[in-house]
This record gives structure tokens, sequence and C-alpha cells, in this order.
């Protein structure tokens, strides 16, 4: 196996033994071969479209479905990634019969298979080390794991009622194009750049969704205490999940919560009126081990990040969506589009109430209509000089020691600044309770990852009010800290925006050559970061 997509790859290198977020070579092999699939039915896809034939919303489900699988932590189950693979080969065998002129095809689009051995047995050659020259690898990964995140908010979006078909042709384009060895490594720059176009536009969809569904997330108080009551826990993004779970939960006795990038759900008027809707329980995706054991009732993981369970608990972890892991119940969703959640449920009614392991609250609900609501109030202590500087610090946790930078940097920021927040990121600071300015609260957490794109609002309006000609003239550092490739897209995405010198920890992408690294470096003044000392006096000067 080799791969290398996530912040935590072994030796910042590659994991080529087994992932350290425990992936296994079999299961590395597997997704391997569900992305070359994947890429081969896009081929056939985009040349359907410059046919002029339409391509149905099922197929373009099928393929953000399939990305989304293969994001870091989400799906372990190689019965499932293989089974979507032998789906691929079937939706792409068909539609490659009406294919006018095969000639010049990929072999990812015209090869097949009837069986998982004969996949077991392709997939080592069609993964990331199959593009020899480094930079162009360097390059299909970074649009690829791009496209891997843009297609999780696109699932988001779809559950929800909403798509764009302008979006999945462009992540169809572009997949199809890191097959084609005719382009260079200027062509796929500009692909890379133009993925974060619409990393904007999925973002901004899924922003639609979630506020059109749930409304606008608002300032909002959130317990992270325990009650009484027998609970659920909910992890993931999936916001549909969650209310299907909270409308089939009511009057039972049983409380729900949220765990990790679950926890901005809190924030949505829609879901405030649900009594057992109780609160936030622990932290980021990867304390899971000790929490998800002390909160003795079941767990529902409706998105990537899982982290292989302790058997001590397995029992109780249940998935559905693009989430899976072997031996764990996956509910899947019936043809009326409802899932029924009644064994967690009924499981739940048989456990302990969870185990108290923090108390108190965290406030939340920034996104980009609350922060506008106070903009008059932000303007004026922008303004008076009573907040000199905003520091954006969305992104991702993680377990690496060296990301108690972030904690360190949030204490160590001057108190006339403010964090600016989306993401799991935000649990290195959000319960130092850091206090106000003139009643803002100095940590502005604007939701899940997505929600980054409610930062990118938040300054474009700030740009506007203060009539400046450049995004980058703000009083705004970027210090954002990713893990994943939900991270990766919003990374483009602030890139196509326009906004320059954005540091990313806790280390730069193992992913990136070093030519790529070095494109970055100087057209968009990327760095890395370096002590907190030495960051602030560098951010503050800037
Ligand atoms: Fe991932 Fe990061 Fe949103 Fe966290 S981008 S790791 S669990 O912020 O979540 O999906
Ligand atoms: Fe390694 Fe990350 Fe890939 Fe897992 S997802 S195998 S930790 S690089």
């Amino acid at each position: 196996m080799f791969c290398y997509q996530c912040q935590e790859t072994a030796g910042c290198q590659g994991c080529t033994v087994s992932g350290v977020c425990g992936k296994s070579p079999e299961v590395a092999n597997g997704q391997d071969l569900l992305i070359y699939v994947t890429k081969g039915l896009s081929e056939v896809t985009t040349a359907l479209r410059k046919q002029g034939e339409t391509v149905l919303p099922e197929v373009n489900s099928h393929i953000t479905l399939n990305l989304f699988t293969t994001i870091t932590n989400a799906n372990f189950d190689n019965d499932v990634i293989y089974q979507r693979a032998l789906d691929t080969l079937r939706i792409k065998d068909e539609l490659l019969q009406k294919i006018e002129n095969k000639e010049g095809l990929h072999e990812a689009a015209v090869w097949t298979a009837s069986d998982r051995n004969e996949m077991e047995r392709k997939a080592p050659a069609v993964g990331v080390l199959a593009t020899e020259n480094e930079d162009v690898r360097s390059l299909r990964e970074l649009i690829t794991y791009g496209l891997k995140g843009l297609s999780a908010y696109m699932k988001h979006a779809n559950e929800l009622g909403y798509d764009s078909d302008d979006i999945n042709a462009f992540v169809q384009r572009a997949l199809a194009a890191t097959l084609n060895d005719s382009l260079g490594a200027d062509e796929l720059v500009a692909l890379t750049l133009e993925s974060g176009k619409f990393g904007v536009d999925g973002m901004a969809l899924l922003d639609s969704a979630n506020t059109g569904t749930y409304g606008n997330p608002e300032l909002t108080r959130v317990n992270i205490g325990t009650g009484k009551n027998p609970g659920i826990l909910i992890s993931g993004h999936d916001l549909k999940d969650l209310e299907l779970l909270l409308e089939q939960t009511k009057g039972t006795g049983v409380d729900v919560y949220t765990h990790s990038e679950m926890l901005p759900a809190h924030y949505y008027p829609a879901f405030k009126k649900y009594d057992n809707f109780v609160g936030n329980y622990g932290n980021a995706w990867w304390k899971q081990k000790e929490e998800f054991e002390s909160f003795n009732g079941p767990v529902l993981m409706t998105t990537n990040c899982i982290v292989p369970p302790k058997d001590s608990y397995k029992s109780r972890v249940f998935t559905t969506g693009a989430s899976g892991f072997p031996g764990c119940v996956h509910i899947e969703k019936a043809e009326n589009g409802k899932k029924d959640f009644s064994q967690i449920i009924e499981l739940a009614k048989t456990c302990e109430p969870p185990k108290q392991i923090e108390e108190g609250e965290i406030i939340g609900g920034f996104a980009h209509n609350q922060v506008l609501a106070l903009a008059d109030q932000v303007v004026d202590a922008v303004k008076t000089g009573a907040i000199k500087k905003f520091f954006v610090m969305a992104g991702c946790d993680g377990r690496q020691r060296s990301r108690e930078y972030y904690t360190e940097f949030a204490q160590a920021i001057p108190a006339d600044a403010v964090i600016l927040t989306a993401g799991c990121a935000k649990y290195k600071y959000n319960k130092l309770n850091l206090g106000d300015i003139n009643g803002i609260p100095r940590v502005l957490d604007a939701g899940q990852c997505n929600d980054s794109y409610s930062l990118a609002v938040i300054a474009l309006k700030l740009k506007e009010v203060f009539g400046l000609e450049d995004i980058n003239d703000l009083p705004i550092a970027f210090n954002i800290a990713w893990y994943e490739q939900k991270a990766v897209i919003v990374l483009l995405s602030l890139l196509y925006l326009g906004v320059k010198n954005i540091h990313l920890g806790p280390t730069l992408p193992a992913f990136l050559s070093p030519n790529v690294a070095n494109v970055l470096v100087e057209t968009f003044g990327i760095a890395g970061i370096g002590t907190v000392e030495d960051d602030i006096q560098l951010f503050m000067g800037e």
C-alpha cells in the first residue's frame, strides 16, 4: 500500500505497511481500485456530456459517494468498497456503449472486471505511485483529494435535496483529467485552482441546503454536561441523519448528544425544539476511544472520522451513509429516503446514562448570518481599535502532540484579537474561556469544516464595509490546521478567493512535492508554522 492523503501519514511521507488511521493494506488497495474505476467512469460521463448527453443524478451521486467513501477514516469495510467498485464498473460499462468514439480513452475507462478477485489483482497497479513523475503525481493527488472533500459536501447537500449539475460535471471532468498523461504541470495547477472555485460553489450550496432547511445558525450556549437519561451519541457531519434521529427519539426517554463535528448542529433553530437534544459530549474525533467508552450508550457515525473501535464498545457503534466499519451495524437508507434507527434506540434504553466528563457550556453559532447581524458592533470595535486582528484558525484537530501549538497559540494571541473558527480544530481552544471584547466572544465558531465558507463570507463583507480592494488588506491572519481531504478543498477555496499568506500546520502535506510546494509558496505565500512566539510576532507584523 501507499497512502499519503492525510496529515498523520507515517513519518510525514506515506503509510506503506498499514495506515496510522488503522487502514489495512487490503482496504488501502480496495480504495485505490475504487478511485481508479471512479476516474474511469468520470472519463466516460465527461465524454458523454461532450456528446450533448445528460448524465443522470444517480450516476453523479454514485461518483461523489465513491469519493466520500475513501476519505480518511470514513470507511474501513472492504466488502462495501469492492461492491461499490463493481457497481461502478457496471454503470460505466453500460454508459461506455453510448460513446461514439472510444479511441483515446484511458485504460481506466475501458478496463472491467466481473468479480472481486479480478479487482483485487488489479488494485496494486493503480495506486498513487502508478504516476511516476513526482510533480504530476503531487498535482493529481492534490486535485483528487480536493475533489474528495468537495464530494463529501455535495453528498450532504444532496441529502437535503440540493444538487448542482455544474459541480458534478466539474468533479467528473477534473477526475478524468487526472488520468490524462498529456496534461503537464501548468494545466494541472490551473485545474487545482479551478477546483477551488468549485469548492466555494460546493460549500455555498451546502450552506444554502443547511440554512434553507434548518434556519440560520445563531448564538447558542451548548451544554457539555450530561443528564440522567440513557443517551445516543451522534458524530460526523450529516444534519439529515441528526434530524431523523431526533424525530425517532422524541418522547422515548432517550437523549441525544453530539460528538466532535456534530456540535454545530446545536446552533440551528430547527433542532432547538427537541427537548431530548441535550448537549455535546466530549471533544474532537481522535478522543473517541476514551469518550465512546465513558458515554455508555450507542454511537452513530454519520461520516468520517472513525477510529477503529475497541472491543469494549464496538457493539455499540453504528454507521450510516458513507461511513462503515466491519462488524459494526450499518443503517441503510430505505427506498422512501428514511432511515430506521429503532435498533439504536432500543439498545440505548438498555444502557447506563453517559458518565459525565465535563460540565459547563460552550458558545457558538457565529456563521455568516449571525456575525453580519453583529456587523455594526464588530466594525465599531475594529474602528475604535478594540479589535486589532482576526485570526482564522479553522480546520481540523488530530492526535499528534504537535497540535498543542494551537492551544498555546490561542492563549498567546493578544487580548485585542478574535479567533474565527470552523471545523474540529476548535476543540483545541473552545473551552479556554478566552473572554470577549465589548460583548463579542473572542472565539467565534461558525460551525463545521464546510462552514469555513461562512468565514470567507464574513471576510468579504468586512472588505466591503472597509472599502478595501483586496481581502489581504484586512487585519486577518490565517493559521489553519488540517487533517484530511475536506480541509484540502477548504484550502483550495481560500486560495481561489485570493487569500494569501495562509499558514498551514502542524505539517505541510506530504503529497506536495518540493516543486509543487514551491509554486504554492511563491504564488500564494503558503507557509508552515514555527514556534508560537515567532508566529505571533510574525502575524502581528503582517
Ligand atoms: Fe475533517 Fe477536519 Fe470536518 Fe474535522 S476537515 S477533521 S472531524 O475538521 O471535521 O471533516
Ligand atoms: Fe495513512 Fe492517512 Fe492514508 Fe490513513 S489516510 S493510510 S493515516 S495517509
